[in-house]
């Protein structure tokens, strides 16, 4: 029986991702047009669902809380290493997970679990799996009640820019 389900659910995972995956590279516009696309506005585009020209923090969340149910495949309001490990095994080919396996590169289930539990209870909860999305959030939320306006968004994309081109006039590669 779980068999059944598991192949249902990775169809799902599959449709789910592919669907992510086609909507991703439609915002990315091709190399010569980057220069006029404004990510803030784009940004305002993907997540103001209600259209009132703002993102809430609910509208910011939206996607980190629709993966979040997908990977919590029992629904028990926890992602363990177990479910995260089966979610990744399906969107990962299988030579890309052998070469990850080659090159000794650590079991994905485990890595997502220790970067994400904080109470170390050895699952991810939901607040656990919301926490980087929040933070994020709140950094571009900078007057704090609960909305991030264009202004913020620029602004929060101008330092994000102004960040990146300080690592590379250091010399470092952007972190990835
Ligand atoms: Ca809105
Ligand atoms: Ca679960
Ligand atoms: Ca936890």
């Amino acid at each position: 029986m779980s068999h059944t389900k598991d192949s249902a659910l990775s169809l799902a995972l599959a449709a789910l991702l592919g669907g992510a995956i086609v909507s991703a590279e439609a915002a990315q516009p091709p190399a010569e047009q980057a220069a006029s696309v404004n990510p803030a506005e784009s940004f305002i585009q993907q997540h103001d669902t209600d259209g009132d020209g703002k993102v809430s923090q609910a509208e910011a969340l939206a996607p980190q809380e629709a993966r979040f149910k997908q990977l919590d495949a029992d629904g028990d309001g926890f992602i363990t290493s177990d479910e995260f490990s089966k979610a990744f095994a399906a969107e990962v080919p299988a030579e890309v997970r052998q070469k990850m396996k080659e090159r000794g590169m650590p079991d994905p289930g485990e890595t997502f679990i220790k970067e994400l539990d904080k109470n170390g209870d050895g699952k991810v909860a939901r607040a656990e799996a919301m926490q980087p999305s929040v933070e994020g959030f709140n950094q571009m939320d900078t007057g704090g009640d609960g909305f991030a306006t264009r202004d913020e968004v620029e602004a929060f994309f101008r330092k994000m820019l102004e960040q990146a081109r300080q690592m590379q006039q250091q010399g470092q590669p952007p972190a990835k």
